[in-house]
């Protein structure tokens, strides 16, 4: 079989772009062990795992010859964005289906479809979950460069689009790479309101609201989540900055992708009342269930603290009694920002925030609830 004609196919189940990549990227062994070894993975241990599989596919999977590499934008119709709602706090990327759901199937699809021409392909579609450098081989398979925002760049794409590799037994020739690079810009680098570019190029996941929104468990450290803004769940600050992002002209995403107000049409106030089950009801096949209740609710209440949200003042007391520990800790951390000391309405604010103080709370909780109490008193 020819690329080409597994490219044309790629298009024809419904991927922007396409390209063959090696299944060996040895080059960028040295990399990843000292991007790991600096921990800026932060928690996402799974990533230590698998080394070899990453910079070798065929340590896991021994008939591999070639990767064809898929591309599929998720940029946002501006139509389609309800201004209300829950969007506006919510990455672009996960306004919508779960792309794992949509871009997993279509891709084993493509594999059938290649099976159909080759009867004894071997084939194994990855989505982003599997043990794989996606962005380092779309640079290999010729579908862009890897930007100083780390992500996969593509002249007529920007970065807003997902990847996906499908490993084959095919013995193709790889995709000849494409000239393009950031040239001298870093637009990016100042964009980061975290600062968690720590060399353009370079990664400190740890500091990452798309991180910490989503991946990470238990608190947020305080120190940073005033610069996290008004992101509830990811962020495209990166990308939105970029000016190939800006300048993109294809791939206008697929209505999956487009916000869906079933699920995000919610006001914060209504976000932080759902309790278990109807956070479950709401979310489950969503890309936000990710983080779960707690996690979410975390999220939302240093949205909440970050703005001027006086509407989530009665919620956010009630969640002082959350059973979530960390929970707790946010809405107190929130309340305490949006009233500031001698600000109007504090007594109220104060008196719950003693009440809930008042309760059994573990040391870091209590912890913060003095540094709650100490800035609402003006200390
Ligand atoms: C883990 C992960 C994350 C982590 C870590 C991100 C990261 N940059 O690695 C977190 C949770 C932060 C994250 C966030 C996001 N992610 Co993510 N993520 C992944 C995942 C699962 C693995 C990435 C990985 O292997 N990272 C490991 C490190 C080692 O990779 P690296 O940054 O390229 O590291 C290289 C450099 O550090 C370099 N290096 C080391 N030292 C030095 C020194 C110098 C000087 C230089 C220049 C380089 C250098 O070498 C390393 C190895 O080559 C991939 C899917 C996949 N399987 O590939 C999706 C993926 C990268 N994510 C994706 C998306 C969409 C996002 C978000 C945009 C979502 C959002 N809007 O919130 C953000 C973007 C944040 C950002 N700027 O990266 C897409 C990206 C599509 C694209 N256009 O590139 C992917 C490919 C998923 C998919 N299938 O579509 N993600
Ligand atoms: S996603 Fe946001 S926080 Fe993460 S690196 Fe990009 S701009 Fe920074
Ligand atoms: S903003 Fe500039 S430096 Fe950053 S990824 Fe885009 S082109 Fe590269």
């Amino acid at each position: 079989m020819e690329s080409a004609r597994v490219l044309t196919l790629a298009r024809e189940v419904g991927f922007d772009d396409a390209g063959i990549a090696p299944v060996a990227l040895p080059q960028h062994e040295d990399d990843l062990n000292a991007w790991l070894a600096a921990g800026h993975h932060a928690s996402m241990a799974w990533l230590e795992r698998n080394a070899e599989v990453r910079v070798d596919l065929r340590a896991r999977f021994p008939w591999a010859k070639s990767v064809v590499v898929v591309l599929r934008s998720y940029r946002p119709d501006p139509e389609s964005t309800p201004a209300h709602g829950l969007s506006r706090f919510v990455s672009s990327y996960a306004r919508g289906t779960d792309y794992h759901d949509v871009l997993t199937p279509r891709l084993e699809g493509l594999g059938e479809r290649l099976r159909a021409e080759v009867p004894d392909l071997d084939f194994h579609a990855y989505v982003d979950t599997g043990p794989v450098l996606e962005r380092q081989l779309a640079v290999a398979a010729g579908l862009g460069w890897q930007g100083n925002n780390t992500l996969l760049l593509n002249a007529l794409h920007g970065s807003r689009f997902f990847l996906g590799v499908l490993i084959t037994s095919l013995d193709l020739a790889p995709t000849p790479a494409r000239v393009g690079s950031c040239g001298s810009c870093r637009a990016c680098q100042p964009a980061c309101p975290t600062g968690a570019f720590v060399a353009p190029g370079v990664l400190d996941a740890g500091r990452c609201i798309s991180y910490l929104t989503i991946e990470h468990r238990g608190p947020i450290p305080r120190s940073i989540r005033p610069a996290m803004g008004q992101w509830l769940f990811g962020c495209d600050l990166c990308q939105t900055s970029c000016p190939f992002e800006v300048g993109a002209s294809a791939g206008v995403a697929e209505p999956a992708f487009h916000a869906d107000n079933a699920v995000l049409g919610i006001t914060l106030p209504e976000l932080l009342r759902l309790d278990d089950e109807a956070f479950r009801a709401r979310f489950r096949r969503t890309p936000l269930w990710r983080p779960k209740r707690v996690g979410l609710l975390r999220n939302a209440l240093i949205v909440v603290g970050n703005g001027e949200h006086f509407d989530c003042l009665p919620p956010a007391v009630e969640l002082l009694r959350d059973s979530s520990e960390v929970v707790r800790e946010a809405a107190s951390w929130a309340l305490a920002r949006l009233f500031s000391a001698g600000s109007q309405n504090t007594r109220d604010v104060i008196d719950a925030l003693v009440a809930a103080r008042n309760d059994e709370v573990v040391d870091w909780v209590a912890d913060g609830m003095d540094e709650d109490l100490a800035r609402l008193h003006g200390v």
